[in-house]
C-alpha cells in the first residue's frame, strides 16, 4: 500500500520526490524524455498524473507509465471526470483551504462509487492552496481563494483541521507554475503542528527551492513544470532530495 510506504519513509526521515505529469502539458515525446532521465539518474519515488483541467488522454498516460514500471503512479485528479480505469492508486485532494463545497465533497461523492468499484487505493489529502504570487489554474477552476503566504497561522489551523477530520496527508500547494513556492517558514509551522506526512509543491524550480522545502519539514516535494520544460534539471532536483536520505 502506497500510504504505508509514505508513512514509513516519513518515520525514517527518508524524503521523497514526486514528479507531476499533467497529461495536457506533457506530450508523449516529453514523457519519453523524462523517462530517459529517470533511467539515467534514478527513479523518482512517486509519479503523479493530473491537472486542474485535463482534456488529454489520461488513460493512455497512466497505462504508459504503469507499463514502464518506473515508480508507483498515482492519479491526482482535479475533478471526478478525470477518473480513469487505468488508475491503481489515487492522491485524492480535498480542497480544505477553500470554501467551495464542490471541491470539499461534491466531486468526491460523484467519484466515490466508481473509485470503490475500480478498487483504487485512495490516499486522501488535505489540499491547501497557498498564494504563490500569481493567479493559478487551481484558484480559477476551483473558484477558491488561496491562503495568503504571509499567514502561516491560517495554514496551521487549516492543516490541523484536515488532520483532525482524518485526512491522511496534507499538501501545501502554491499552484503549478507559481512565481513563489510555499514559504519555508509556513512549511515549518505546519510541520510542527501536524503528525501526518506533509507534501509541498508548486513553483519548485531549482535544487535550492527543493532543499529549502525539505529542510523546513516537507516529507514529499512535487515538481512538475521545471522538469517538464527542462528534463535535464531532473538530476539536480533528485540529487537535492537524495542528500536528505
Ligand atoms: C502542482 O505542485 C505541483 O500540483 C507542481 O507544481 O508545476 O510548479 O512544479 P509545478
Amino acid at each position: 500500500m502506497i500510504l504505508n510506504t509514505i508513512e514509513e519513509n516519513r518515520a525514517a526521515g527518508r524524503k521523497m520526490l514526486a514528479v507531476l505529469i499533467d497529461p495536457d502539458k506533457a506530450a508523449a515525446a516529453t514523457i519519453d524524455r523524462l523517462c530517459q532521465q529517470f533511467v539515467e539518474h534514478g527513479a523518482p519515488d512517486l509519479i503523479l498524473v493530473g491537472g486542474s483541467l485535463v482534456s488529454a488522454d489520461t488513460d493512455g498516460v497512466l497505462s504508459d507509465l504503469e507499463r514502464r514500471q518506473i515508480a508507483p503512479v498515482l492519479l491526482f485528479p482535479g475533478s471526478a471526470i478525470q477518473l480513469s480505469r487505468e488508475a491503481r492508486r489515487m492522491l485524492l485532494p480535498v480542497l480544505i483551504s477553500g470554501r467551495n463545497a464542490e471541491f470539499l465533497i461534491g466531486q468526491h461523492v460523484a467519484a466515490a462509487p466508481i473509485v470503490a468499484r475500480q478498487r483504487v487505493e485512495v490516499v486522501s489529502t488535505g489540499y491547501m492552496l497557498i498564494d504563490g504570487g500569481t493567479p493559478t489554474a487551481v484558484e480559477y477552476v476551483s473558484a477558491t481563494k488561496p491562503i495568503p503566504a504571509s499567514k502561516p497561522e491560517i495554514a496551521v489551523a487549516t492543516a490541523l483541521a484536515g488532520e483532525q477530520i482524518g485526512l491522511k496527508t496534507i499538501y501545501l500547494e502554491a499552484g503549478s507554475g507559481a512565481t513563489s513556492p510555499v514559504p519555508p517558514p509556513m512549511i515549518s509551522a505546519v510541520r510542527q503542528a501536524i503528525g501526518v506526512p506533509l507534501i509541498v509543491g508548486g513553483g519548485l524550480r531549482e535544487a535550492d527551492d527543493v532543499e529549502a522545502a525539505l529542510a523546513a519539514g516537507a516529507d514529499i516535494v512535487v515538481v512538475g513544470t521545471a522538469i517538464e520544460r527542462q528534463p535535464q534539471r531532473y538530476a539536480q532536483i533528485l540529487g537535492a532530495v537524495r542528500r536528505f536520505a
